[in-house]
């Protein structure tokens, strides 16, 4: 399974071409070609002695705030450092040319997608942007300050509201995901001819259940991901492709 085909499988080039309303699951694995680690198996940050899951979660908060928010900057200062992929690019071009709805519901928290030009039905797990009170929720409105190299720990800002720390505006494990982001996604993986399921690992829930839920009313549902991962078994096409090699190849 080790080698990628940027060539489309005949059999997924006709779905895509026969759809008129395609709906794209994306994950960490879109925004790889980026420069953006992934979550699982990111190598050679200055956080690899930490794990990512451990920082993505509300005891990593509670226990050390200054690490998360730092390892956050971080990564806000990374993601306005790169440039949306091939990958994002060919989405928004399949929308725009006009031929299918292209609808797009995201985990990452990422704005490569619509720096690409696509318009996101729903960030299910948030957005890196979207800060917001850690106490009183109240959306943060000042200035985040991104250092110029990374720190290992950084002060987050102070709520114009209540004065507490304010965090980003993602959703960590055993949250709720934002309010009708899940129920949009379902919608869209119902009503609609052809599931894109792209570069993400399908080990999260609730969103590693739209594939089978798509399935289950018999929408097709295609991978495109260089790696097996827990889905491949349970979708009908897996391309073995990487986003940025994959999604130009298809909407040519
Ligand atoms: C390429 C590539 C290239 C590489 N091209 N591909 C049902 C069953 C079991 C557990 C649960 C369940 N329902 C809920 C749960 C609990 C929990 C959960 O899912 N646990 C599992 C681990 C078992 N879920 C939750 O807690 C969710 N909340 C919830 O359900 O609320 C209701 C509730 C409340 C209370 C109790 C119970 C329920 C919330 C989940 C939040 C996830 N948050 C994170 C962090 C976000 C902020 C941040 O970014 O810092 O979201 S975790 C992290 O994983 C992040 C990602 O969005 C998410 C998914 O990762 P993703 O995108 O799949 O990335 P990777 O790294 O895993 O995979 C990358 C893939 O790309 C690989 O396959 C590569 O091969 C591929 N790739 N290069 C294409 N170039």
């Amino acid at each position: 399974q080790a080698a990628t085909d940027p060539v489309v499988p005949p059999e997924i080039l006709d779905l895509a071409r026969a759809a008129r309303r395609v709906t794209v699951l994306t994950g960490a694995g879109m925004s790889a070609e980026s420069g953006v680690p992934t979550f699982r198996g990111a190598e050679g940050s200055l956080w690899e002695e930490f794990d990512p899951i451990a920082l993505a979660s509300p005891k990593g908060w509670d226990e050390d705030p200054e690490l998360v928010w730092a390892w956050y900057a971080w990564r806000m200062g990374l993601a306005r450092g790169v440039d949306p992929n091939a990958g994002h690019r060919a989405l928004a071009q399949w929308a725009a040319a006009g031929d299918a709805e292209v609808v797009i519901a995201t985990q990452n928290i990422d704005d490569l997608h619509e720096r690409a030009g696509s318009d996101v039905l729903a960030h299910v797990h948030g957005s890196l942007f979207a800060v917001r009170c850690s106490m009183c929720d109240a959306p943060y409105t000042g200035e985040v300050d991104i250092p110029a190299e990374p720190v290992q720990r950084l002060e987050p800002p102070l709520c114009e509201e209540c004065g507490e720390y304010v965090r980003p505006g993602v959703v960590w494990f055993g949250e709720m995901l934002p309010e009708g982001a899940f129920d949009a996604a379902v919608d869209a993986c119902l009503e609609t001819d052809l599931v894109l399921v792209v570069g993400t690992s399908g080990i999260v829930y609730p969103f590693a259940s739209l594939p089978d839920i798509a399935r289950g009313h018999g929408v097709p549902v295609v991978e495109i991901n260089p790696a097996d991962t827990e889905l491949s078994e349970g979708v009908d096409h897996v391309w073995r492709a990487t986003a940025a090699t994959a999604l130009p190849a298809l909407v040519e």
